[in-house]
């Protein structure tokens, strides 16, 4: 049986990752903060949660030597771009040295395990041009950006210089049911299903005019495992290549609902950000390409899966609702 480690189980990603592990016959185990978040429902128990201080210098040699696992997730990170300008020094601290520990235990411990490396396109920042590929130069704009790039380097020189088998994938945005509150699409869509059920009266927004390349979790996750299984490691770009405007997601998401998107939005500067990145689209041509991957689920398909979602849990678990 194919063992898998997966470093932040309990995020969006990990937890569609982990599904699609096991239902490829892995065993699948997932680091957690010590004192960090616990998966819940079906996958508690099928997952192996194991608890790692990252601060801690030894912290994967001991789950490595103890697991020895085939491959690799590294989701573990610091997600919502502005949280990165509150704590610029943790999210360096844990964003890179987590990961230069995590490929010093693999070099000295299991050197065949094969590691799927999770950059960002927030790397791109003020991408001098559009779409991006795997060779666009890296600018990034946030604390966040720049601690991708640190650990998307690294990747690649523990590649070049120890022939590890490393893969980063630069993702693009990508969202679903499972994403937090505090991203822009699950915001949209969570409260607008509020307003259908009376729980809410408005939505507040920042730039509705700001673009994203926005594609569904599950299909990304799917890129991940793919890359993990070429002869060759290597670096893909991950996204759908066609990009949107919030505004557009919240027309959408209200149509679902039979709302007029107009009597409820309101533009609060609260949510505008200092500097945002140039326009970030995808050139995913070598993922399709060489690994056969391409996203199954649209955008308006997507959209309306979060509402329909959000509607549904609401409607069963009005806790929710705060
Ligand atoms: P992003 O995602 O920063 O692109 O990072 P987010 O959903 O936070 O923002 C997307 C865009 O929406 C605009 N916006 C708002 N954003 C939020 N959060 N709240 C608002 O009210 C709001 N109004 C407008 C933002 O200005 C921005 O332009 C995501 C994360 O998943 C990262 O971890 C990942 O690396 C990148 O995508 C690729």
């Amino acid at each position: 049986m194919r063992r898998a480690l997966v470093t932040g189980i309990t995020g969006q990603d990990g937890c569609h990752l982990a599904e699609l592990l096991l239902s490829k016959g892995y065993r699948v185990f997932g680091s957690v903060r010590a004192t960090g978040s616990r998966l819940n429902g079906a996958l508690a128990d099928s997952v192996t949660c194991l608890a790692v201080d990252y601060r801690d210098d030894s912290c994967f040699l001991k789950v490595l030597e103890e697991i020895r696992p085939d491959e690799i997730y590294n989701l573990a990170s610091i997600s919502f771009v502005p949280a990165s300008w509150r704590d610029p020094a943790m999210t360096a601290e844990f964003m890179t040295v987590g990961l230069t520990r995590l490929l010093e235990a693999v070099r000295t411990t299991c050197p065949k395990t094969r590691v799927f490396q999770a950059s960002s396109s927030e790397m791109f920042g003020k991408a001098k041009q559009a779409p991006q590929s795997e060779a666009t130069p890296f600018h990034p704009r946030n604390p966040y950006g720049i601690a991708k790039v640190y650990g998307h380097q690294l990747a690649v020189n523990y590649r070049e210089t120890y022939g590890l088998f490393v893969c980063s994938g630069i993702l693009f945005n990508h969202e679903g049911p499972r994403r937090r509150l505090e991203f822009v699409t699950r915001k949209i869509t969570h409260t607008a299903a509020r307003i259908r059920l009376g729980m809410a009266s408005e939505l507040r927004l920042g730039n509705l005019e700001s673009r994203r390349d926005w594609g569904y979790a599950g299909d990304f996750v799917r890129s991940m495992w793919l890359m993990l299984q070429q002869e060759r490691a290597d670096d893909f770009v991950i996204g759908t290549g066609e990009t949107h405007t919030v505004e557009e997601f919240v027309r959408i998401a209200f149509e679902c609902l039979d709302l007029d998107w107009r009597s409820y939005v309101v533009v609060d500067p609260e949510f505008y950000r200092p500097l945002e990145p140039e326009l970030l689209v995808a050139d995913e041509s070598k993922a399709r390409r060489t690994l056969g991957w391409q996203p199954e689920v649209g955008f308006e398909e997507m959209v309306r899966m979060m509402v329909q979602s959000d509607l549904a849990l609401l409607q069963t678990n009005p806790s929710q609702a705060a």
